[in-house]
């Protein structure tokens, strides 16, 4: 289901005044009002294909309705975010949960819906149905040569199928590992794992980067092979110039300093992409900024001025992607609301004075630090992200609009209430 851009001028025309004098009230204080929506109006953030239907945990899933149950229908649900925020031009897709059988139609369906193919996803951390080899212990890590090609082959033919959709990068999460202590070698998992990333990285058209993605546990509960920024960073700095670590949030151990992380990563040149999501406790993959939007904010400061020292381009330099799961919530209310934090927190950022803050750390004016930092961070942006929608031909109010327009009820109506999509 597409919105006509009647119905989001209709909408905008009715929140009109009440938007300009919330605008009026925030422009006045900020001295590059401008330059800053423009700046809000380019960052796109990608919306990951396995996340457009209801997740569940390993006690069950509560399904919702109406779930896009193909490709196609999936590139439509991003493409009706991306008409209600301009703010979602790309979709990261996951194999072998969204194959793509025919990449011209795909190609012209997003060419359509505005959208671009962001990082393809490989999947060697289950076993499909028919598979020769099973990855109970391990997939590129694996004791077995024979696995360990099984899913090297699975990693090109997910490069072959992003070649074919003009995407440029391939992410790879592992959930290699053991379980137990004494289960595995923890060199020889290494070293396995260095050498079959080494044949996918080979496989890497020139113009592509490899991420390579850490998470401290999980599936596995001893020790995880790709487990820390520390053991990311070896894989991509051994791989060479296109391999990358890649962030996401929830991957860490409690209290992690992921700012710090973030800003060294940044420094040493092998931060490549990034998936927001929030947490309490584990990878619990919630609406990003839900629980933690101090941290988030954090974080965006080390990217905007880690970014900004090396000259970096905000909007393609990195990669930006939501890797969240929708267990109460709608999954397509959901995402709006996690764009919004990431924006959010990006235009509070841009908000630090950094001449300033570097006159503070340089006095040693810790009170002056915090003051800097706190005051971007309780500046109320969101006039100035409605703005940049306005501009950018979106909605003033996204969910306000999705839920006028009876959007989910009308999906029910198109797929039915049992459509169910492919993903976590
Ligand atoms: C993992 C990890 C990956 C994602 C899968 C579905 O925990 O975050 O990025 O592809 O989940
Ligand atoms: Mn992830
Ligand atoms: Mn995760």
């Amino acid at each position: 289901m597409l919105l006509t851009k009647l119905q989001i001028e209709q909408h905008n025309e009715a929140l009109l005044k009440q938007h300009q004098r919330n605008f009026e009230f925030v422009s006045g204080c900020i001295p590059n009002a401008d330059a800053l929506i423009k700046k809000l109006i380019d960052f796109q953030v990608a919306i990951p294909s396995w996340a457009l239907g209801n997740g569940g945990t390993r006690f069950g899933r509560f399904a919702g309705k109406g779930e896009p149950s193909t490709l196609e229908q999936k590139l439509e649900d991003v493409g009706l975010l991306h008409q209600l925020n301009r703010s979602s031009g790309a979709i990261s897709l996951h194999i072998p949960w969204d194959i793509p059988k025919d990449a011209g139609a795909l190609k012209q369906l997003a060419a359509q819906l505005d959208l671009k193919f962001d990082a393809m996803n490989s999947n060697t951390f289950q076993d499909q149905p028919g598979q020769q080899l099973s990855y109970k212990f391990g997939s590129l890590q694996h004791v077995d040569k024979a696995v360990r090609q099984q899913a090297i082959d699975h990693n090109i033919e997910v490069i072959k199928y992003g070649k074919e959709l003009g995407a440029e990068s391939l992410t790879v999460w592992l959930a290699d590992g053991s379980c137990f202590p004494g289960q595995l070698n923890f060199r020889k998992a290494f070293n396995n794992t260095l050498d079959s990333l080494g044949i996918i990285y080979d496989a890497l058209p020139d113009n592509w980067k490899m991420f390579v993605e850490y998470k401290a546990y999980e599936p596995n509960f001893y020790s995880t092979t790709v487990g820390d920024w520390g053991q990311s960073y070896l894989f991509a700095s051994k791989l060479g110039d296109k391999a990358y670590t890649l962030v996401d949030l929830g991957h860490h151990l409690p209290n992690a300093n992921i700012e710090q992380i973030v800003a060294l990563l940044l420094n040493e040149k092998k931060l490549g992409g990034f998936h927001f999501n929030d947490s309490k406790y584990g990878d619990d993959d919630l609406t990003v900024g839900s629980i933690k939007p101090y941290q988030l904010f954090l974080i965006f400061k080390e990217l905007v001025e880690g970014m900004d020292a090396r000259g970096m381009d905000h909007t393609k330099d990195l990669g930006w992607m939501i890797d969240a799961s929708h267990n109460v919530k709608d999954p397509l209310e959901d995402l709006l609301q996690s764009v919004e934090a990431i924006k959010i927190a990006y235009a509070q950022a841009l908000l630090v004075d950094p001449k300033k803050l570097e006159a503070a750390q340089q006095n040693n004016d810790v009170v002056l630090a915090q003051e800097l930092l706190q005051g971007a961070y309780r500046t109320d942006v969101r006039p100035l992200l409605a703005a940049a929608r306005l501009k950018a031909g979106a909605a003033l109010d996204p969910i306000g609009l999705y839920r006028q327009l009876k959007v989910r009820e009308q999906l029910v109506k198109e797929r039915g209430e049992h459509a169910v999509a492919t993903g976590l």
